[in-house]
């Protein structure tokens, strides 16, 4: 079958792309505790569900249901608020899917659960293909290419996958396939994981994305519910359930076309997330934000530019140098290195940030040194604070990492959240 744009832009069309967003992501800890893991905020404007949300839009998936439950407060303003100008005239839409609601005394009880919950919705919008996501991960993909896999295989589901190292492969689900590309195998996070290739160091790992036939679909979900065993997940038990007996292909994601090697994070760790973040600000990153062909699409409130206040003669010297600053900040007399400030940080006077990861709204109070930090929406930093320079008076205030990055939140600088 050939595979021209038309013929993808036909699939997208009968699309229904579903973004499991209801993940507590507890491994994120304190900037988690508030909101859930895809309302995050990345890079300076966005959180973490702009990607998926954008990769749908720019790929032509026009319909899009999101799957919420924990903490969702945030993130239901945040998708009201930006995505919610699709045009209904035209069959577009953002449409928010509330765990609890559904059924009566049960929240989601697995990612299939929260499909299996919706059904009688997603079966209104009859798709051909429902294009399962999840709302946590980092990336531009082209979802075109993996439908069209996915029909051309003559596939009942798809799921896709990229090459991991061997010893963090644990952490995903991880397949074998034959010489066309077949699943068969898959274990759902293995202590012992099986390599690409008979010794070699990299496994073959779910991305936890998924193209299903709609009505296959159905059909594996009704099973599922009707299983008592069942842990009512995808990787647990829909996917190694359906391998014997239906036809489960691999797509490999090869990167957004755009020539580089394929972007992919989880950005699931403290530590992650901060490299994350701090890759953006380097010379080349590999996740180019600047890219128009392909836009990551947010909301975000209206700021005036940035401003810079440099006083020569009193010593007060406002700049930023290797950094990326959002719209809305004042930098007056602060010197700003090697980080990334979201919209509306003030930086006072005398103050030094350095390798951090500033969220919106943070106040810098004067003479404050900050260094290899997270500081989380809305923090009023002390006058005179020291941060990330003695990680054992850190440790008695904030939280750090294992790999040394501060974490600051307005709770423990006892101050009232007025900003998730
Ligand atoms: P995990 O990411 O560990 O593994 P999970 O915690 O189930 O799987 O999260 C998947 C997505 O679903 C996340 O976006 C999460 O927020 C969301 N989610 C989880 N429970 C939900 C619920 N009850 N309702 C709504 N949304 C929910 C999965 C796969 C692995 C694969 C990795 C890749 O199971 O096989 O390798 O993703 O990251
Ligand atoms: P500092 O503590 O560094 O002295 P201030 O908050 O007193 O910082 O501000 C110093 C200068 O920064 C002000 O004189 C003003 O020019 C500029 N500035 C401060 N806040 C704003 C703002 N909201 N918009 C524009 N400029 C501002």
């Amino acid at each position: 079958m050939d595979q021209a744009p038309r013929f993808v832009s036909q699939l997208t069309r009968n699309t229904l792309a579903l973004i499991l967003a209801g993940g507590r992501g507890s491994r994120l800890k304190h900037l988690t505790m508030w909101r859930a893991k895809p309302a995050v905020p990345f890079g300076g404007k966005f959180r973490v569900i702009d990607f998926p949300l954008s990769n749908c839009v720019n790929s032509g998936i026009r319909r899009i249901g999101v799957l919420t439950q924990y903490k969702a407060h945030s993130l239901i303003h945040h998708i009201q608020k930006g995505w919610g100008t699709l045009r209904g005239d035209f069959g577009e839409f953002v449409e928010l899917l509330p765990a609890q609601q559904r059924i009566e005394s049960s929240w989601y009880a697995g990612t299939a659960d929260a499909v299996y919950q919706n059904l009688d919705i997603v079966r209104n919008h009859d798709p051909d293909y429902v294009l399962i996501l999840a709302g946590d991960h980092v990336y531009k993909m082209d979802y075109g290419p993996m439908i069209a896999h996915h029909v051309r295989k003559g596939a009942d589901l798809t799921v896709g996958c990229v090459h991991v190292p061997l010893d963090r492969a644990s952490d995903f689900g991880v397949m074998a396939t034959d010489d066309m590309g077949r699943i068969v195998r898959f274990d759902e996070k293995p202590a012992d994981p099986i390599p690409t290739v008979a010794g070699g160091n990299t496994a073959l790992a779910s991305m936890g994305i998924y193209v299903f036939s709609a009505r296959f679909l159905y059909e594996q979900l009704v099973k599922d519910a009707d299983t008592k065993a069942s842990r009512h997940d995808f990787g647990h038990n829909v996917i190694p359930g359906a391998i014997d007996r239906y036809r489960v292909m691999a797509y490999a994601f090869s990167g957004d076309g755009s020539g580089q090697s394929a972007y992919w994070r989880d950005v699931g760790t403290l530590d992650a997330y901060w490299e994350a973040n701090m890759e953006l600000v380097g010379v080349t990153p590999e996740l180019n934000l600047y890219d128009t062909s392909w836009p990551i699409w947010t909301y975000q409130e209206q700021y005036p530019p940035a401003k810079f206040i440099f006083d020569e003669d009193d010593g007060r010297r406002g700049m930023a140098v290797d950094s990326m600053v959002s719209g809305g900040c004042v930098i007056s007399g602060a010197r700003i290195r090697h980080s990334l400030l979201f919209s509306a940080v003030h930086a006072h006077s005398y103050a030094e940030v350095i390798d951090s990861v500033v969220m919106g709204s943070v106040d810098i109070g004067r003479h404050s040194r900050i260094r290899r930090a997270i500081i989380d929406k809305g923090c009023r930093i002390p006058e005179g604070s020291v941060i990330g320079w003695d990680h054992d008076e850190d440790a008695r205030r904030y939280h750090v990492t294992p790999e040394g990055v501060v974490v600051v939140t307005p709770e423990m600088l006892g101050q009232e959240l007025h900003y998730v």
